[in-house]
């Protein structure tokens, strides 16, 4: 049995968010996934992100490869579009959707080795065209749906639950993010909700290529001493170098913090994100200086988490292709062929 239903009954006085719906309505089937899966909690994150933010379920188009990880969309999220495509091919398939229809939210979810093994070039091109979507990696280091063989986020010198030792160099998807192009770049640990939900939340409200590189342990294949992906190494080695804070639209900000320790950075759809250093040294809008700090905390084995790059003055693929307003699937014939004059004149240049 691959999915499970969830029963219908629900409590009458569950709460609802602005739009009518209970967090109930955010979920989707029973997972699959073994007890203590990373991802279930990254699902559980979403969930919660989704129906605080009272986005409509139907707004929303959710996106994966192959994996345990692309498996997870079954589990939330149950009244959106979702569509399980190809290993590695995420990327490309949601860049197509979101060309067709922008009226939709996206969410890509891929793993590690979906987006840095077999997928790494298509992982490449989403950021830096600038695609507008949340791209959630979770990331354990192994390929668990196939049994737990290093992936290419592994860390050189790290070990696998056998005993091999990992000789390939790492590929840090968070620095790659950052080098192609992506405007909004964070790193999550499945294990800390209360810093997870507020990226995923400040991710969607991102008119660009946000991207959140979630550590994710995976308890059947790579959560035993010498991995660097457990749950023991990461809480043990988290260095957060800020918090975020996300105010939707119209909702007055209800906490002051002290001059200097907290930065206010306004969305497009008006939402405000608060960003509280925890790192006073740490400036999450200037990449050069990000960059270094992720490498220099990489070679010491510490796991930078936090939103580590913002761009201001982000904007999207549609802005750069300048693209009319309407959903192109929404236009009719009269608007989509220029017309027989129009034709000749091209074919005339062409000549
Ligand atoms: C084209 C292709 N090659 C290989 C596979 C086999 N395969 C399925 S999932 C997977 C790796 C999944 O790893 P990851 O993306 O890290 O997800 P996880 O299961 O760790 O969450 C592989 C190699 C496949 N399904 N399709
Ligand atoms: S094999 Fe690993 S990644 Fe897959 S469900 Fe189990 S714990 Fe999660
Ligand atoms: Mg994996």
């Amino acid at each position: 049995m691959t999915s499970i239903g969830k029963p219908k009954l629900r409590h009458p006085a569950l709460a609802t968010n602005k739009v009518g719906f209970t967090r109930r309505d955010y979920e989707g089937k029973v997972s699959t996934l073994c007890a203590g899966c990373g991802h279930d909690s990254i699902s559980a994150a979403l969930i919660q992100a989704f129906w605080e933010l009272d986005i409509e379920p139907h707004r929303v188009a959710k996106l994966s490869g192959i994996g345990c990880s692309s498996k997870t969309p079954d589990y939330f999220l149950g009244n959106s579009h979702g569509f399980n495509s190809v290993h590695g091919r995420m990327p490309s398939v949601l860049t197509g959707a979101n060309l067709a229809n922008r009226g939709l939210i996206y969410l890509g979810v891929s793993g590690d080795g979906d987006s840095a093994s077999i997928g790494l070039g298509q992982f490449a091109h989403v950021m830096r065209r600038r695609v507008n979507m949340a791209y959630i990696l979770e990331n354990n280091g192994v390929y668990g749906l196939t049994k737990g063989q290093f992936s290419a986020t592994a860390d050189s010198g790290s070990r696998s639950r056998r005993g091999l030792t990992n000789t390939d160099a790492a590929v840090d998807t968070v620095s790659l993010a950052l080098l192609m192009g992506a405007t909004f770049v964070a790193r999550g640990f499945s294990g800390d909700k209360a810093q997870l939900v507020p990226q995923i939340k400040a991710a969607i409200a991102h008119p660009g290529a946000a991207f959140i590189d979630v550590v994710s342990p995976c308890v059947a294949f790579n959560n035993h001493p010498g991995s660097t992906k457990s749950y023991d190494y990461v809480r043990q080695h988290n260095d957060a170098v800020n918090r975020l804070d996300v105010w939707p639209a119209r909702e007055p900000i209800a906490v002051d913090y002290a001059e200097g320790a907290a930065i206010e950075v306004p969305q497009f759809d008006g939402s405000v994100l608060r960003l509280r250093k925890l790192d006073a040294h740490y400036d999450a809008t200037d990449k050069t200086s990000a960059m270094a700090h992720i490498t220099h905390a990489a070679e010491k084995g510490e796991v930078v988490t936090g939103l580590l790059y913002l761009a201001p003055d982000a904007s999207d693929l549609h802005a750069h292709l300048d693209t009319v307003e309407t959903p192109l699937n929404a236009l009719g014939d009269a608007d989509l062929c220029p017309g027989a004059a129009m034709l000749d004149k091209i074919n005339a240049a062409l000549r």
